[in-house]
């Protein structure tokens, strides 16, 4: 039988160099370098996602570098089904910033599926469990440990956000 293809967009949000473009990176061209556009200092990248009898495409949009304008944001933002939400298990504060990437996300994609991603998990972390259980309360969704540079649950991340998109459009 025919699969049913699809094709959805996700961003990756969280502060600079927490390590959106590695996973991206690691992701995408681990498995081979497929076709990218750079736009508007955008880079989109495109994974074809197998789940079974669906066919997903996920469009993943990375900003290159950091805007800080909101104006810009929404338009990169716009028409999105899911995000990434990155923190970087070394600098705690950019774990606590999550909550207001999918806040400001939620504004202008108010059904987005979200999936977090607590990366740089093969370095030392000061992260204690109380402070990372605050921060999954706060976010409402679980962390998922990554590493960019091992590949550790990067594979994982990406499909449990493909899957939950899909579970969204049913
Ligand atoms: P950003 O896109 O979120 O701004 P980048 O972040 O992907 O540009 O990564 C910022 C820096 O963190 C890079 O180092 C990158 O190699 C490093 N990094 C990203 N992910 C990981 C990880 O999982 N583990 C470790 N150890 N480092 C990581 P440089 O030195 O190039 O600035
Ligand atoms: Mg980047």
């Amino acid at each position: 039988m025919e699969k049913r293809k699809f094709i959805r967009k996700v961003c990756l949000l969280g502060d600079g160099g927490v390590g959106k473009t590695s996973l991206v990176r690691r992701y995408v061209e681990d498995v081979f370098s497929d076709s990218y556009i750079v736009s508007f200092g955008t880079k989109v990248s495109k994974k074809v996602i197998d789940l079974g009898e669906v066919e997903l495409t996920l469009m993943i949009w990375d900003i290159l570098g950091q805007k800080g304008d909101d104006a810009l944001h929404a338009a990169y933002y716009r028409g999105a089904n899911g995000a990434i939400l990155v923190g970087d298990l070394t600098r705690p504060e950019t774990m606590r910033h999550l909550v207001k990437w999918k806040d400001d996300f939620l504004k202008v994609c108010p059904g987005a599926t979200f999936v977090a991603a607590s990366n740089k998990s093969d370095l030392e972390s000061t992260l204690q469990a109380p402070d990372l259980e605050e921060i999954v309360g706060a976010l409402g969704i679980e962390l998922r440990r990554t590493s960019a540079r091992t590949g550790e649950g990067v594979e994982e991340l990406f499909m449990s956000l493909g899957k939950g998109i899909m579970e969204r459009s049913k």
